[in-house]
């Protein structure tokens, strides 16, 4: 074996494979000069046969022959499987996309709207101060308020926040007036049925300047309501409480799910309850050091399952975290 008759293999090999019209012929090739008694892997074999000092020139002759074989294999199927091959009416191997959760959606458009009345954008912390989810909200200790929701502490004074309104006094502390803030995230409450789920969305939204009157309150979440819902859409403000903010409302809208009549979700009323709203209690403008003779502002917190649950009509709120491929892939 020499390094001439080498080189004639090679050149026979690549002349074949040139040639080769179909992937069979180009296995044959494939067999006949780097299979297990292909011609280059005898040669190789029987490297051994040689004179030492001649083996590691001849040898690394014929591994590169080898490889050169393998590239041309290879190079020529590749353009062969385009030609003969290739069927264009196959149907395609259907690509699964992935979807933004309904939650996710309904959130992006609540947070459009707000952002083009010229509400920026805040956030806070999920692990919160007791101080900031309660006491600075003009909720004290032993104040009732603190029953009407069921928290999850993690300490005496941690917890997971209950709401987002512990974010109004965050910004509230580090920024001077004019504000004008909404604040989406996720809250936590010992809550479970059709229409509470113990870990939920709010969007929380602030505005203080000054002369904001309840009027503003209103007119900017009717303008909110209707553009979520529709110019049709009822929409009620029931009196209420909440104690950082004096008067507070409650704002109720038709439950579509049964076009107003009453079902589970609605408790038979045709109402369901998705927003909380007032005026800025002063008591919580001076705890951030705001004179409320000068600053007015109103504040309302509203709960994005419950937007989602009507905007798509579903009935049981679980069905968000149940994560079900086939619920998810609706939206
Ligand atoms: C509050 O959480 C007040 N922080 C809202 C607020 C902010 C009032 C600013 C005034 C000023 P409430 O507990 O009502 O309020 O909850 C607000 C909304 O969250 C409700 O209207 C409801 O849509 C939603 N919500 C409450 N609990 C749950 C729950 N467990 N699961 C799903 N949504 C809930």
């Amino acid at each position: 074996m020499d390094i001439e008759s080498i080189e004639r293999i090679k050149e026979s090999a690549l002349q074949k494979i040139d040639g080769a019209k179909t992937i069979e012929e180009l296995d044959q090739i494939r067999v006949a000069y780097i299979g297990k008694k292909g011609e280059i892997t005898l040669v190789l074999q029987s490297i051994s046969c040689l004179r030492p000092e001649e083996r590691p020139k001849i040898g690394a002759l014929i591994n590169k022959v080898k490889r050169q074989i393998e590239a041309a294999l290879t190079q020529k199927s590749i353009s062969s499987i385009k030609e003969e091959e290739f069927d264009e009416t196959v149907p395609e191997i259907p690509v699964r996309l992935g979807r933004k959760h309904p939650i996710n959606q309904v959130k992006e458009e609540i947070v459009g709207i707000f952002s083009q009345m010229g509400f920026g954008i805040e956030q806070g912390p999920e692990i919160e101060q007791t101080e900031y989810n309660f006491d600075l909200l003009n909720i004290p200790p032993d104040h009732p308020a603190r029953d009407m929701h069921d928290t999850f502490y993690i300490s005496d004074n941690l917890l997971l926040r209950t709401h987002t309104s512990p974010v109004q006094i965050r910004v509230m502390k580090k920024r001077k007036p004019p504000i004008r803030i909404i604040v989406p995230g996720r809250v936590y409450r010992r809550d479970a049925d059709v229409s509470h789920s113990p870990m939920f969305h709010q969007v929380e939204g602030l505005l203080v300047d000054k002369n904001i009157r309840f009027s503003d309150l209103k007119g900017v979440l009717a303008c909110f309501l209707h553009q979520m819902f529709g110019e049709d859409v009822p929409v009620r403000f029931r009196p209420s409480y909440f104690p950082f903010t004096e008067p507070s409302a409650e704002i109720d809208i038709g439950c579509i799910l049964c076009q107003y009549k009453g079902c589970r979700v609605c408790k038979n009323t045709g109402w369901l309850e998705i927003l909380g709203a007032g005026m800025v209690d002063p008591n919580v403008l001076r705890n951030v050091g705001f004179d409320p003779e000068e600053w007015t502002g109103f504040a309302f917190g509203l709960g994005i399952e419950r937007i989602a649950m009507l905007k798509f009509g579903i009935s049981d709120i679980r069905a968000f975290f149940a994560n079900d491929i086939r619920f998810l892939s609706q939206f």
